[in-house]
């Protein structure tokens, strides 16, 4: 029996890479936009956009928009949802997360979920590059593994123009 195996690597040479990061408690998401980007950086990927909005809600719209575009080999999202500060965490968590699933989904390119769930502050200071590590950089990795397995596997789509 033939047996042959994909893996993706940490390779990113070669690859652009979008970050999509919802503004919606900045200062934990500016530390994981900073995690993604020293991410992409170390793994040597050259080239990065980032895209603001306003909080996690709005990010499926952007990061499907971006996916689709045919430009980019994976798509970063970023956000902290803090379950201290709305009533209505839940739906914002659940469908930001739910939306950036659908993005990879219907466009056939990786769109990662670094998007920190917390009960406070804290919390999400904890894992936006505190003692719980950062969730964007964590993403950043992941981003790179899909990518580059992505690139591997039969049926992958056409990739980006200028790769
Ligand atoms: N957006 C977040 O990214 N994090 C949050 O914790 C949050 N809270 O607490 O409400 C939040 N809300 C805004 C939401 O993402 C939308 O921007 C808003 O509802 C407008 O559509």
């Amino acid at each position: 029996m033939d047996v042959r195996t994909f893996e993706g690597s940490l390779d990113g040479r070669g690859l652009r890479v979008a970050v999509v990061a919802g503004r919606f408690n900045e200062r934990a998401t500016r530390l994981l936009v900073e995690g993604a980007l020293d991410g992409l950086r170390r793994c040597g990927v050259e080239e990065a956009h980032v895209a603001w909005v306003p909080g996690a809600f709005e990010i499926p719209l952007v990061a499907a928009r971006l996916a689709r575009s045919g430009r980019y080999h994976a798509v970063v999202c970023v956000a902290a949802v803090v379950r201290g500060e709305t009533p209505h965490f839940e739906y914002v968590a659940a469908q930001s997360a739910a939306g950036i699933a659908r993005a990879a989904l219907d466009s056939g390119v990786p769109v990662l979920f670094g998007v920190v769930t917390a009960d406070d502050s804290q919390q999400a200071a904890e894992r936006a590059g505190g003692k719980a590590g950062n969730r964007g950089r964590d993403a950043a990795l992941a981003a790179v593994e899909m990518a580059t397995l992505l690139r591997q596997l039969p049926g992958q789509p056409p990739a980006p123009e200028g790769s």
